[in-house]
């Protein structure tokens, strides 16, 4: 299926300037997975493809600052869901699983730590019964788009929506209810590689995901769509001016990576790197790409 509404507006994004990763515990195959495979973690593997993903990065980003890994957290690699950063509007979040909150204090320290002076600090277990998971959440230069799930409440999404427009006030802040598709984040079913194109997962978690926006925020991008749900979640590196320095996509699902290598070569430039990686342990552990790192750009 592949659908192309054009673009009606755009602002592009700007290039990322930071990455906060985490390094893997040796107690990652204890990660929490509802993945049939997820206990069946080989974390000699995943060291290696963690590796691989930070050498990765470091093509398209130099200045990566890697957290010491905490053995009593076994998901603390995925900091995605730790913070939400928006430009210089930066969250610390309240994740919706209990077992992973106590990942947020030390990464909240090392992004204060990188980030310095240029951020906006909020927190959103100020908020009490607030949940949020940085999966949840998709900036795409245009929207600000906050999935509602098992791990992000109304709350925590409008939390985030309140501490963004104190700064950025006419950002669009649109809310997609996932509640009745269970789905464990936004981002596992859509990414955006620029500011007119999104990724979606053709699937029914992924079409249910569209389908619950509004229109007229369809009909900002066009869409391409990729049978395998993992391969929805690239890491895409603007650079700026609306194309892209590179993009980082799940290797070792063929038809999925045909479309997007030629989505990309066709919208981008044939001569935009597409860097492939082999994340099997992660995916065992409901885990992608996008959920290793926490990217900023102020
Ligand atoms: C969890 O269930 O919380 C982790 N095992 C996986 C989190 C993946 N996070 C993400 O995609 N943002």
């Amino acid at each position: 299926m592949a659908t192309s509404t054009p673009a009606t507006h755009s602002v592009p994004r700007a290039p990322y300037t930071l990455a906060v990763m985490r390094a893997l515990a040796p107690s990652f195959a204890g990660a929490v997975s509802k993945h049939p495979d997820g206990n069946s973690i080989i974390v000699d593997k995943a060291f290696a493809q963690h590796d691989a993903y930070e050498h990765a990065l470091r093509q398209f980003l130099p200045n990566i600052v890697v957290v010491p890994a905490d053995d009593k957290h076994p998901d603390g690699n995925f900091v995605e869901d730790t913070h939400v950063a928006v430009g210089r509007v930066v969250v610390a979040t309240q994740p919706g699983h209990e077992s992973r909150r106590g990942e947020v204090p030390p990464m909240a320290e090392a992004v204060r730590k990188a980030v310095g002076e240029k951020g906006w600090y909020y927190n959103v277990a100020d908020a009490g019964e607030a949940y949020l998971d940085g999966g949840d959440v998709l900036f795409t230069g245009v929207h600000l788009l906050i999935g509602l799930s098992d791990r992000t409440n109304p709350a925590g999404a409008a939390f985030l929506e309140r501490a963004v427009k104190d700064h950025y006030p006419s950002l669009s802040v649109v809310t997609v209810d996932l509640r009745a598709q269970p789905t464990l984040h936004l981002k596992c079913v859509v990414t955006a590689l620029s500011h007119t194109v999104l990724i979606f997962a053709d699937d029914e978690p992924g079409r249910f995901a569209f389908a619950q926006l509004p229109e007229s925020v369809r009909a900002a991008y066009e869409v391409v769509w990729v049978p395998d749900q993992v391969a929805s979640n690239v890491l895409a590196f603007p650079d700026g001016k609306g194309g892209l320095l590179g993009v980082v996509a799940q290797g070792g699902f063929p038809a999925s990576e045909k479309i997007l290598d030629e989505a990309i070569a066709t919208r981008f430039g044939k001569d935009v790197p597409v860097v492939k990686l082999d994340m099997s342990e992660f995916i065992k552990a409901d885990g992608a790409l996008t959920c290793c790192s926490l990217l900023f750009n102020c």
